[in-house]
């Protein structure tokens, strides 16, 4: 059989695009957790080169394909098709969303195009998996040898260069892209509370009777704050931005967290943390090292927060993601224990 290609660079092909999913799913994960902006425009970057790297493969994997295609059916694997149909459809609304922004394609029919990626780039995860079960292709030593580490870099550069286009392209044409946060988010409701769009992790509902007095306890102490008492005077101005695709500048009012804990009267352990919960159960764990850079807020841009937005009560954590943002806080609880002892994203 007269092969175009030595399988040697079959296994090459198959072990550069798993290690691009691979490194797309792990950036894509980690672009959710970071929020601030240095460290969220380097890992956004870095997935936006591996998903698009994947394509400088494709004519390379084509030849595999055809060549696995000339064998008796029996002796096939079978996923490659859904998978390869998954990775494109990943990478298409991946493209979407990151052009696009706030036109038709990324909020009809209020599905905002990023969920629709995640949600595809989870089931490319869950097909990768079957589809490389049992047809291991392991890495040899070779692979990185001098002609190894060269192909290695030509296909990173490759693939930079690719996202570069992408961005010199949002720019080129206007698209609302180019005018998009170092997380991939878009501008909604800056100044103008009104105009966010209200939004919840998973399915927490607006409770129909929030706290009217915040709970704020430390090993072996406990005081009740009338949520009248919490508007000080402290004013953060900081973005809310969601993992939805979206965020905003408000100036936020309330009081410091490190000022309200003071109220407590007790010493608080140095290396603690501080659990915001909701009344909805809702509940995020924040180093106590970090209390003077958060605010309990009852106000944005001089108004009351809505319900929606978290009345009377929510935390503003600037540098941190939306997720962080506990909405109607009811408990502030310090804790002797490590900040990081908890799920990285909530439950609920
Ligand atoms: C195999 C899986 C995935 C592939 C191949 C992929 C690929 C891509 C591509 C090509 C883009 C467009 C980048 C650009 O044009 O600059 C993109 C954007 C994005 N992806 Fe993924 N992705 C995957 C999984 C994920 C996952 C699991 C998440 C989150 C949990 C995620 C979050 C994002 C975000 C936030 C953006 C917007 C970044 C920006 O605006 O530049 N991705 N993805
Ligand atoms: N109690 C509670 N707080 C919450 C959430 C939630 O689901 N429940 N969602 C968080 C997420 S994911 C974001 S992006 C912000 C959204 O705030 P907004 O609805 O005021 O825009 O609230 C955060 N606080
Ligand atoms: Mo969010």
């Amino acid at each position: 059989m007269a092969l175009t290609l030595p399988c040697r660079a079959g296994r090459r092909t198959n072990v550069g695009l798993l290690a691009l999913l691979l490194l797309a799913g792990g950036t894509g994960v980690l672009a959710f957790a970071v929020g601030s902006p240095g460290p969220a425009r380097l890992v956004v970057a870095a997935h936006g080169a591996a998903g698009l790297g994947l394509l400088l493969l494709v004519p390379w994997k084509a030849v595999v394909v055809r060549r696995s295609w000339r064998r008796p059916a029996g002796t096939r694997g079978s996923g490659g098709v859904s998978l390869g149909v998954a990775t494109l459809l990943t990478l298409l609304t991946g493209v979407l969303h990151a052009g696009g922004g706030t036109g038709p394609w990324s909020w009809s029919a209020g599905v905002p195009v990023l969920h629709l990626h995640v949600a595809l780039g989870v089931a490319t995860g869950a097909l990768l998996a079957v589809h490389a079960w049992g047809r291991r292709q392991r890495p040899r030593a070779t692979d990185l040898d001098r002609r190894g580490l060269l192909r290695v870099g030509a296909l990173g550069a490759g693939a930079v260069a690719l996202w570069g286009a992408g961005e010199g392209l949002w720019r080129l044409t206007g698209a609302p892209g180019a005018a998009r946060r170092a997380t991939g988010s878009f501008e909604r409701g800056t100044d103008d509370p009104a105009a966010m769009p209200v939004t919840q992790w998973i399915a927490d509902p607006v409770p129909d009777s929030p706290a009217d007095v915040l709970v704020l306890s430390a090993p072996g102490r406990q005081v009740r704050v009338p949520v009248a008492d919490l508007d000080r005077g402290d004013v953060v101005r900081a973005a809310l931005d969601c993992t939805g695709g979206w965020y905003a500048v408000q100036d936020w009012r309330g009081v410091r967290l490190d000022r309200l804990l003071a109220s407590l009267d007790r010493e608080l352990p140095a290396d603690g943390a501080v659990d915001v919960v909701s009344v909805t159960g809702f509940r995020r764990r924040l180093p106590l090292s970090e209390a003077g850079g958060l605010l309990l807020a009852t106000h944005a841009a001089g108004r009351p927060l809505s319900p929606g937005h978290g009345a009377p009560v929510r935390l503003v954590a600037p540098g941190r993601r939306g997720f962080w943002w506990v909405k109607w806080v009811a408990r502030v609880e310090v804790v002797d224990a490590p900040w990081w002892l908890q799920s990285p994203f909530p439950l609920q």
